[in-house]
């Protein structure tokens, strides 16, 4: 064979040894495990059916709220609801570049480049990153008009002196000397803490210990916390706050049982605790977090959704729901989970729609190699 020949031949070979290997490797994140995890109903509180739901019903919806998947390998948060006169914003991690990714996303549902409000939840750059650009990069303040901005009343010690932070509030002037209007979180709590978003629903900022005395070691408890109700439905929005953020928001506040609990903290062990759930009783809980990535610990079970989470959440719903996959955190590999998570009202039916699938977390492949399902 001559040298030609040979090379054509080796790339032909690696070709089809490219595409075969792609095709096996995509049948394998899509084939389910046969060993699912079997659950008892029993364990289960006669929770409401969720009815899965098209892509359509997004525009039938009183209100969607939207997860958003972040465009690269990192946790971190974005939220984005929509009802028939505002568009909201809580958070726009997990690092600058997931801004394209973002805006991406809701450039399709914005009619008027404006978002109504934006609410920053603590200044850690799984959530703030998006709002605290430089340079050319262009961030959410950037993209649109922020009408009502509302965001941390403090931060952990030595905060106001890191870059990222003083990108931020650079950002912020800008946007409040553009004509927003700025809160804090404390500002609101002492003045008003109840924003009319239309389609009947109000956003009601929640009282939270660390807004009076931030928590100088934790930036987690210094997490804006609200309300989204009308009454009869009702999602909860607790950003990364802890255990004792949690304890005091129970006390601190007549919290309902909610319809949809966005997970504090992306899943961690040290959020979502029962002093919480016994409280609000979720019917849905969504994950915002790569599952299984190694980017903060390499222990199993205390990586994003974090065996605890699953042990406490369980007592209430088996209806979880999480954004996205690592697959290999340091070759930079991440996948769909459920994708985008959708929830919606529609006509008082909570409907949910994922870009990729409504499978339940408790009935992945993913979770039957790295979860247990509590059998109690
Ligand atoms: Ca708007
Ligand atoms: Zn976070």
């Amino acid at each position: 064979m001559s040298k030609k020949s040979l090379s054509i031949f080796v790339c032909v070979f690696a070709f089809i040894i490219g595409i075969f290997g792609g095709f096996a490797g995509l049948v394998y994140i899509n084939t389910p495990k046969t060993d699912v995890v079997e659950i008892s109903e029993e364990v289960f509180y006669g929770n409401d059916d969720i009815v899965s739901s098209n892509l359509a019903d997004i525009s039938n919806a009183d209100i969607s709220i939207h997860f958003l998947e972040l465009g690269n390998k990192y946790t971190g948060d974005c939220t984005y609801i929509k009802t028939e006169t505002c568009d909201i914003l809580i958070d726009c991690g997990s690092k600058s570049n997931s801004v394209a990714a973002v805006s991406n996303y809701l450039n399709q549902y914005v009619e008027d480049e404006k978002l109504e409000y934006v609410i920053v939840t603590h200044a850690h750059q799984d959530h703030y990153a998006g709002f605290a650009t430089s340079g050319k990069t262009k961030g959410i303040f950037d993209l649109y008009e922020c009408e009502t901005v509302i965001d941390f009343a403090g931060t952990a010690a030595g905060k106001t002196e890191t870059a990222l932070y003083q990108k931020y509030q650079t950002k912020l002037s800008a946007e409040i000397a553009a004509g927003a209007t700025h809160y804090t979180a404390l500002d609101c709590v002492n003045g008003t803490d109840e924003f009319d978003i239309g389609s009947g629903y109000t956003l009601k900022i929640l009282d939270s210990f660390f807004y009076h005395t931030p928590d100088l070691s934790n930036e987690n408890n210094n997490s804006v916390c609200c309300l989204i109700t009308n009454g009869a439905k009702n999602y909860l929005f607790t950003g990364d706050l802890e255990a004792d953020g949690e304890a005091h928001l129970v006390t601190l506040n007549t919290l309902p049982k909610v319809d949809l609990y966005k997970a504090g903290h992306h899943g961690s062990k040290t959020s979502s605790s029962e002093a919480l759930l016994n409280v609000i009783q979720p019917k849905v809980v969504c994950v915002c977090c790569c599952a299984g990535s190694s980017e903060y610990t390499t222990v199993n079970a205390n990586q994003f959704p974090t065996q605890i989470f699953v042990n406490n959440v369980a007592k209430w719903t088996d209806k979880i729901y999480v954004t996205s996959l690592c697959l290999d955190y340091k070759n930079n590999k991440y996948t769909s989970f459920n994708g985008n998570i959708v929830f919606m009202d529609v006509d008082g039916e909570n409907k949910l729609w994922c870009s990729n699938n409504t499978t339940k977390l408790k009935d992945s492949e993913w979770f039957a190699k790295n979860r247990t399902w509590p059998t109690t």
